[in-house]
């Protein structure tokens, strides 16, 4: 679905990557192919243009955060922004205080509302609702027989109306008499389309308005259709007032246009996307979801908010001057070590770096509890001096400290070779200041030492 789009950007971020910081001039440049990526993916030209101006400010503003690479800031100022544009929080069904709760599916011809009302049924059964279903598509008998035959598939009860009911209305009020009768919560309530907005379409939705007073008006929408779907969108919203959108046939190749500027064009949440023909193809639409796949980063993103979250700034930023200096103690070691150890597993961490090359060899390296424990125990064996120098810890202190620890001497001497390669590690990263360890600083990663031992 957002294959082009999300191709696109990551061009436009690995090729900030290679820059040293953001300036004017680069961002200018991003920015510029950020547009016409949005465009090309038929995002309506009004959406692109508050996007790129709010993304901008964002980027040349304070808001920048200097622990992170230019391309891994603007991967996250684009992030931010796309959840926003789709609606932050995920929008979901609302409920009436007395039930039944109506929700009357709307739309245009074909965009697939008998099906999504099925799919909707089956979606709240599973969520412990109860709902009852009707079709007022009295134009064409075939639209009402669908109806039924979607009903017994996701096994819940549809009004059928009498011979004498052949009005929108008579069939909606008593589909919602029988359900209250029979102690169902939801009446959704499928209505005919037309090909295009038309005068009667539009009173006779207004009168099912007035008299079932639903809680929700849900717009479908074909993702397909592109533009031509949120301008509809826009007009029903208009004319009637719709309360969200169900975008469907998101399965298909649509550029993914119209799921980015409904929101905002309409002011209306996206509320479902249909993702098959199928009645179990319906999901929930989550922003943050959607904008992370679209950047389609490996999940750098995840790894920008877990390393924020995980490290305590300054501790990250004391470290990172030991690291540049000479003095990476023991217990720096051991620190760093903890540090690592709450990021969870290192294998997971390295997946979440796409552009992690060189340090690819060590996905299948674990950082494991125990491991980690006996590093601990190690250190706090040592005396203080011991631990701001290593070369103090000579073969009898090795003896001891092993069984201060409960460790063997071999542990000891594992523990210190490790110790070693991670201070030139460290230097080699730092000293050079080579694209890694530059990323390394700027990330605030806590140095990733000793790796080669676990
Ligand atoms: N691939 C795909 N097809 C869908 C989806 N939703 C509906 N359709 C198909 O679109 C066509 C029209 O659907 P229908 O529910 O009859 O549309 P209505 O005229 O608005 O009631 C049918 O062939 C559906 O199977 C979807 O999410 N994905
Ligand atoms: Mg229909």
């Amino acid at each position: 679905m957002f294959d082009s789009l999300s191709d696109k950007l990551q061009r436009v971020f690995k090729n900030l990557r290679g820059e040293g910081k953001l300036t004017a001039a680069n961002m200018e440049e991003a920015l510029r192919e950020i547009r016409v990526a949005l465009l090309e993916a038929d995002v309506h030209f009004k959406v692109v243009k508050q996007f790129i101006e709010d993304v901008k400010v964002k980027a040349l503003g304070e808001e920048v955060l200097t622990a992170l690479s230019p391309g891994q800031q603007v991967v996250k100022i684009v992030r931010d922004e796309l959840v926003k544009m789709l609606g932050t929080h995920p929008s979901r069904l609302r409920f009436a205080n007395e039930p039944p709760t109506v929700v009357l599916i709307v739309g245009l011809q074909g965009s697939g509302k008998t099906t999504s009302t099925a799919k909707l049924a089956r979606f709240l059964t599973k969520e412990g609702n109860r709902p009852q279903l009707v079709s007022v598509d009295v134009y064409r008998p075939a639209a009402r027989h669908q109806l039924s035959i979607l009903a017994k598939n996701v096994a819940t009860p549809i009004y059928e109306g009498t011979p004498e009911e052949t009005k929108p209305l008579e069939l909606a009020r008593s589909a919602r008499r029988e359900a209250m009768q029979s102690g169902r919560d939801v009446l959704l309530v499928d209505t005919a389309g037309r090909q295009h907005i038309d005068e009667q379409l539009m009173t006779e939705l207004h009168e099912l308005k007035e008299a079932l007073n639903p809680t929700e008006i849900l717009f479908v929408a074909d993702a397909m259709t592109g533009q031509d779907a949120v301008r509809s969108a826009d007009e029903f919203h208009k004319r009637l007032g719709i309360t969200g959108v169900i975008l469907t046939k998101m399965d298909g190749d649509a550029r993914g246009g119209a799921a980015l500027s409904i929101r905002s064009i309409t002011g209306q949440p996206l509320k479902f996307v249909g993702v098959g023909e199928k009645t179990d193809a319906l999901e929930l639409f989550f922003p943050d979801r959607v904008a992370s796949r679209i950047l389609g980063m490996g999940d750098v993103l995840s790894l920008i908010d877990k390393v924020q979250e995980t490290i305590d700034q300054e501790t990250a930023e004391k470290m990172q001057e030991k690291l540049l200096g000479d003095d990476f103690s023991l217990e720096d070691f051991r620190d760093q070590i903890k540090q690592l150890q709450k990021l969870g597993p290192l294998g997971k961490l390295l997946d979440m770096m796409p552009q992690m090359g060189p340090l690819k060899e060590l996905k299948g390296a674990k950082i494991d509890d125990k491991e980690v424990s006996r590093v601990v125990a190690i250190i706090d064996s040592m005396t203080p001096k011991e631990r701001r120098n290593h070369m103090l810890i000579n073969g009898s202190r090795r003896r001891r400290i092993a069984k201060g620890s409960g460790t063997s001497v071999q542990d000891v001497n594992n523990l210190l070779k490790q110790y070693a390669q991670a201070r030139k590690m460290m230097k080699s990263f730092t000293g050079q200041a080579g694209m890694l360890g530059k990323k390394l600083s700027k990330m605030k990663l806590p140095g990733l030492p000793g790796l080669p031992g676990f």
